[in-house]
């Protein structure tokens, strides 16, 4: 399996400010990238695609913002990194607003992802990367790994969230799609690819298939609900198989059957896998139990499908055991 990272995609390294005034380590550090690259050998650059495949999943408001909303918050005199903490909620006018505080609260979800000097960078190679990979695979490889950070599917078309800016697995399905494949995602990150979801929610074009957490527990709690499975021409082409808190292998094994199993029912020509590790028991901010030799159990599953797949890295925070995880999971391939 070839794989693939660009240098460029350390530069987004935030710095989170307390309320109190001191600084919290933000979970979804350059190390993250470290830990991967330390473990799995080597790594092929991404090719630059430049923004048209970003524009073909987020709006080009949303890309604006999203590139200018550092300089922006200095220019407005703010100091460190900016982060939304206003939000327009349900039934608000849609008040076309300069303020980059109102500007940070249109086009974010939640306060857990703040935008640094150089997010844009890192977030626009992390999804090179991804369409680097995805290149690898239609050129008739068996699969690629695109080692994506910061990570992509909590961010919709128009928002960000949960550490992520660009939905890099939405960009390369839809890359593929452009390039004529019938492409199914699968999202086994502990949480829900609400991102993802959103993106492809009324489609029919593409398949998203996700194990996570309950989001009556877990974040983002108001997605990834067994009951949301699509609209319109995207009617049950979403399909959400939430766990309890505590599932290891013995619970996660049975969900991962039955998704396979709707995705072999789709015939997707290939196989996106948005995949987080934090699953990992030891993982500092979930509550799976899966264990490192069980990643390569859940890879060899996947890869019994056939399908040529595309690895895309999402979550994942227990650093030190970060990269022995991504490789087990690659070694199934
Ligand atoms: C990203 B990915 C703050 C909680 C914020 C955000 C979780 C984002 C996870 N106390 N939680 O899916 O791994
Ligand atoms: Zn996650």
């Amino acid at each position: 399996m070839r794989r693939f990272f660009d240098p460029r995609q350390l530069a987004h390294a935030p710095v989170q400010e307390l309320h109190n005034g001191g600084f919290a380590p933000y979970a979804e550090h350059p190390g993250r990238a470290e830990s991967m690259l330390a473990a799995i050998g080597p790594v092929e650059p991404a090719v630059d695609h430049g923004e048209a495949p970003l524009r073909a999943v987020h709006t080009a408001d949303y890309l604006d913002f999203l590139r200018a909303a550092w300089r922006d918050w200095r220019a407005a005199g703010r100091p460190g990194d900016a982060g939304g903490y206003a939000w327009p909620v349900v039934r608000r006018r849609p008040l076309a607003l300069d303020r980059i505080d109102a500007r940070l609260g249109l086009y974010s979800f939640d306060a857990s992802s703040p935008i640094a000097e150089g997010t844009w960078e890192a977030a626009y190679w992390s999804a090179q990367t991804a369409l680097t990979a995805l290149d690898g695979v239609l050129a008739g490889g068996t699969g690629a790994f695109a080692l994506c950070r910061p990570p992509g599917h909590h961010c919709g078309a128009d928002y960000l969230g949960g550490y992520c800016y660009l939905n890099n697995a939405a960009i390369a399905a839809q890359s593929a799609v452009a390039a004529g494949r019938r492409p199914a995602i699968l999202d086994i990150d502990y949480h829900h690819g609400n991102g993802t979801q959103d993106i492809f929610y009324d489609r029919g074009d593409v398949l998203f298939v996700s194990i996570h957490a309950d989001p009556v527990t877990d974040y983002p709690f108001f997605w990834g609900h067994a009951d949301e499975t699509g609209h319109g021409p995207g009617a049950g082409a979403t399909i959400n198989l939430p766990l309890p808190r505590g599932a290891g292998a013995a619970e996660y094994l049975p969900a991962l059957d039955r998704a396979l199993a709707e995705i072999r029912a789709w015939s997707p020509d290939v196989l996106l896998c948005s995949f987080g590790a934090d699953t990992f028991s030891g993982d500092p901010i979930s509550h799976f139990e899966l264990e490192t030799a069980d990643f390569s159990a859940l890879s060899s599953r996947i890869a019994a499908l056939g399908a040529p797949v595309l690895v895309v890295m999402e979550g994942g925070y227990a650093v030190d055991a970060l990269g022995h995880n991504v490789a087990a999971f690659l070694s199934g391939f």
